[in-house]
């Protein structure tokens, strides 16, 4: 099976931004942005599909047999794709979250269609407010960052208390360098893999624009550092590509 491929192809282009706009509104995850979401995040994240493909082998190392998962913030559900693209049936059982019933209606459809032997139930919900069943790994990917910045420790704290010993959590975000100079050599190298991805200077300004406020990144720093204060005694950064980053953290056994 290839998820990644697949949603990708049933997608739409991404052409939101490419008119230019009086005034840029928030960017929300409405009914617009879900019919062209595989096209966006696929070429505006770099190493997307690359962290997608690690979750099924991080799983398959640290998942005990039958146990739950959490993908929070699930979107077309492209990380519960994945998963269930590399597990069998029967290694594990997936609540798939996100708060956009657009988002919900899609993912329901696709994960039933492409993998309906699998255990995956897609609910809508707030994932701050949500009742967490014991698991055995949580999937955010990408997603954190969208939450106001004073939600989430708490979010992480509840995490770790709903996390089996042993447990993990995936946790994927944009970030930010502390050091200026870094920071801004970083930045203006994503705005080339963007170029390069075919978005014009009008799209990627309105982007960035929609975004503000909406999308706030942290430094790496900052996430680790949060991490341990939500109980989390070890935490490490898997993976990075430029302004992009995947860092697990462990529940100790
Ligand atoms: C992927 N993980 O393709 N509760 C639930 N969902 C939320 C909340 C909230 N409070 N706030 C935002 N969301 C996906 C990609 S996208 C990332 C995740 C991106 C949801 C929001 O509706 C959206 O679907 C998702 O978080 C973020 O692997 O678009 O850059």
């Amino acid at each position: 099976m290839q998820p990644v491929l697949f949603m990708s192809d049933a997608s739409y282009r991404d052409a939101i931004f490419t008119t230019p706009l009086d005034k840029v509104a928030r960017f929300s995850f409405d009914e617009r942005v879900v019919a062209c979401f595989p096209d966006m995040i696929r070429r505006s994240v770099p190493g997307y599909g690359q962290i997608l493909g690690m979750l099924g082998l991080i799983a398959a190392r640290h998942l005990r047999h039958g146990a739950h998962v959490y993908d929070l913030g699930c979107s077309l559900g492209a990380a519960s794709l994945a998963l269930a693209g590399q597990l069998p049936e029967d290694a594990f059982r997936l609540t798939a979250v996100d708060i956009s019933p657009a988002m919900v209606g899609r993912a329901r459809e696709t994960l039933a269609a492409e993998c309906p032997q699998h255990a995956i139930e897609v609910i809508e919900g707030d994932i701050r407010t949500l009742d967490y069943v014991p698991s055995g790994m949580v999937i955010l990917n990408f997603t954190l960052q969208f939450l106001p910045p004073e939600d989430r420790e708490a979010l992480l704290a509840r995490l770790h208390a709903a996390l089996e010993p042993g447990g993990v959590l995936v946790l994927s975000e944009k970030v930010v360098d502390p050091d200026e100079r870094d920071n801004a050599w970083r930045v203006e190298r994503y705005h080339d893999f963007k170029r390069a991805n075919g978005y014009s200077e009008l799209e990627i300004s309105q982007k960035r624009t929609a975004l503000e406020n909406v999308l706030v990144p942290d430094t790496l720093e900052a996430h680790h550092a949060r991490l341990a204060r939500a109980g989390f005694t070890r935490s490490l950064t898997w993976f990075q590509y430029l302004n992009f980053a995947s860092l697990i953290a462990f529940k100790e056994a």
